[in-house]
């Protein structure tokens, strides 16, 4: 009798905690293209042909390695369309004597597999998933008896944990843990970011993007660019790119934006590193030899680390500390619906519609476009958060619940009422404008304040504050911007919510087939 071995679709790595110190020969591991996780929301079509050709090359990979590799593909006749119904399927083909998994990165799909002790003949062993940094518990321990979980004081717990960037005296090598101050330059017009490897598709991709085409066909997005890295060789390659051309800008240019140029000096890693193709403590040693090879300054290296053992682990724990209560909050009481140019991408606001075409042609868009531009425009526009979600968690490639769910709800909506940021991201256009070279074109002015032609990020501004007043006044970091607001006189109000409350009646609400089978 062997031991069965499920490996989900972003668990995508040999040093996983359920194939560790297994023979291969009493070993059955079991991969499955489902449709339950194909249509939970309409995933961007290149995110399902990413995870279904990832997990290919990966069985591919574990058979040429020695191992028995159960892959059942989405259209096998007998698929049930689940993981529990496969699961079950294959304890009735090999009757092992227990089935080892690694919990589920989502909520969603652990609350299935907490079912299978109780469901399954066999023993079911759930085992961590240590390709995180942070424990469970150890994240429990550092929320417990905290008002604020500050991501800043999290992070330099995982400094220490860690060791990068940290002197023997147990300071931050600089003497400061935090340079993000210094990572905040405008796009400069010499700009000329190299281009990252593009991976042109082989048979198993081009078989799979023909399945998505014929299964999946009207899902939101294209399949035209698909030039994701598959395998670990390839998305070792990919990060080989960044550390050689691009960390150096990474950090002073993390927050610029310009139009057509979707990767700038990102590191366009987190469809790789989410899949599980490319190890954390490795992406973090190859940042800090970049400084200490003198290859990159210490704000891009600080920069590119924090995002990893900061953001990444803290939105982690976040989620599993909040859930299942985070996919429901909506502490602004935002109700509009999700308007349809999100899935068009057919607005004159140049920023959102340029942000959307990456979207839709690369299912990506950088960290600040989904903050400071889609995001924002969510938050000013008062969309209601469960449109918001559905939206991110389907069209981007490396979007997953537990690292969206946190993002969305806490970073961009402030819909848990201040948990993960302490004010709001609200910015007017003045934002946009000083950070990109969207506004010069776009057919709005973004220093035209209220009427027609005005950037309608300006006026929504200040409605987003006039009605959230009762909320937010008592924050200090916002309640000032209230005496600018009260200062500007009745006239003056009246016509920025007048603005703002004409634009938000011209919103097309977009149909909920985008998101979901209806
Ligand atoms: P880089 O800018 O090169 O950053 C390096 C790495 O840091 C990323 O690959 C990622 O692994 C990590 N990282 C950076 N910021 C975050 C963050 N806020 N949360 C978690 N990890 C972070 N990231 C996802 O991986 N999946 C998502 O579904 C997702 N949804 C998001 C939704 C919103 C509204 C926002 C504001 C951010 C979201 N992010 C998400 C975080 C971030 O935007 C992406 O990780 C980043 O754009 C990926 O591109 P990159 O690999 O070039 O990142
Ligand atoms: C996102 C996704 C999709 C689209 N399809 C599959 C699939 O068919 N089989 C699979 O194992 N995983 C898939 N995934 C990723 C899973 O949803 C992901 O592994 C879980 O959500 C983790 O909780
Ligand atoms: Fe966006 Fe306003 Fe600038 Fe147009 S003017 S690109 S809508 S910020």
């Amino acid at each position: 009798q062997p031991i069965l071995v499920p490996i989900l679709g972003d668990q995508l790595t040999r040093n996983l905690a359920s194939l560790r110190g297994r023979t291969q020969d009493d070993t059955v591991i079991l991969m499955m293209e489902v449709w339950d996780e194909a249509t939970y929301v309409k995933h961007h079509k290149q995110k399902i042909a990413l995870i279904f050709s990832a997990m290919r090359h990966f069985a591919a990979e574990l058979r040429e390695a020695g191992w028995t590799v159960d892959y059942i593909k989405l259209t096998d006749a007998d698929n049930s369309g689940s993981f529990t119904g496969e699961v079950a399927r294959a304890i009735g083909r090999y009757d092992p004597r227990a089935v080892h998994v690694v919990e589920a990165s989502e909520w969603r799909v652990h609350q299935m597999q907490d079912e299978w002790p109780d469901k399954f003949v066999c023993d079911v062993e759930i085992l961590p998933d240590d390709r995180f940094l942070c424990s469970h518990a150890e994240f429990e321990a550092w929320a417990e008896g905290r008002k604020h979980l500050t991501m800043e004081y999290f992070y330099r717990e995982m400094r220490k944990k860690t060791g990068f960037l940290m002197r023997g005296d147990g300071k931050p090598v600089g003497g400061e843990w935090n340079l993000d101050k210094e990572n905040r330059q405008p796009p400069k017009d010499s700009m000329d970011p190299p281009a990252r490897p593009k991976f042109e598709p082989d048979e198993i991709t081009r078989e799979v993007i023909e399945l998505v085409e014929g299964q999946f066909g009207n899902h939101f997005g294209s399949l035209e660019h698909f030039e994701w890295p598959v395998t670990r060789a390839q998305a070792e390659e990919a990060a080989d790119a960044f550390f050689a051309e691009r960390i150096e800008k990474f950090g002073p240019y993390q927050d610029a934006m310009v139009h057509g140029s979707d990767d700038l000096y990102h590191s366009m890693l987190s469809t790789s590193i989410n899949l599980g193709l490319l190890d954390l403590l490795e992406l973090c040693e190859r940042a800090q030899q970049a400084y200490e090879e003198d290859n990159a300054p210490l704000n891009s290296v600080e920069g590119f680390i924090r995002q990893i053992i900061g953001w990444r682990e803290y939105v982690r724990g976040f989620y599993w500390h909040f859930m299942p209560e985070l996919e429901s909050r909506n502490a602004l009481n935002a109700q509009r619906a999700l308007p349809q140019f999100y899935w068009t991408g057919e607005t004159d606001m140049r920023c959102m519609a340029d942000s959307i075409r990456s979207t839709r042609e690369n299912a990506h868009a950088h960290h600040i476009q989904r903050l400071m531009v889609l995001g924002n425009f969510a938050l000013l526009a008062g969309i209601n958060p469960r449109d918001v979600q559905d939206w991110f968690l389907a069209v981007y490639a490396d979007a997953y619940d537990w690292v969206e769910l946190p993002n969305v709800v806490g970073m961009i909506l402030y819909a848990d009422g201040g948990k993960l940021a302490t004010k709001p991201y609200a910015a007017s256009g003045n934002y946009i404008n000083k950070m990109s070279d969207y506004c010069k074109q776009c057919r709005y002015s973004v220093s035209k304040k209220t009427g027609e032609g005005a950037c309608p990020f300006n006026p929504l501004y200040w409605h987003f504050m006039d009605r959230n007043r009762d909320q937010l006044e008592s924050n200090h970091r916002i309640g000032r911007i209230y005496s600018t607001w009260d200062r500007m006189g009745e006239e003056k109000r009246r016509e920025y919510l007048d603005s703002a409350e004409n634009f938000l009646d011209s919103l097309q609400p977009a149909s909920k087939g985008w998101a979901r089978y209806t």
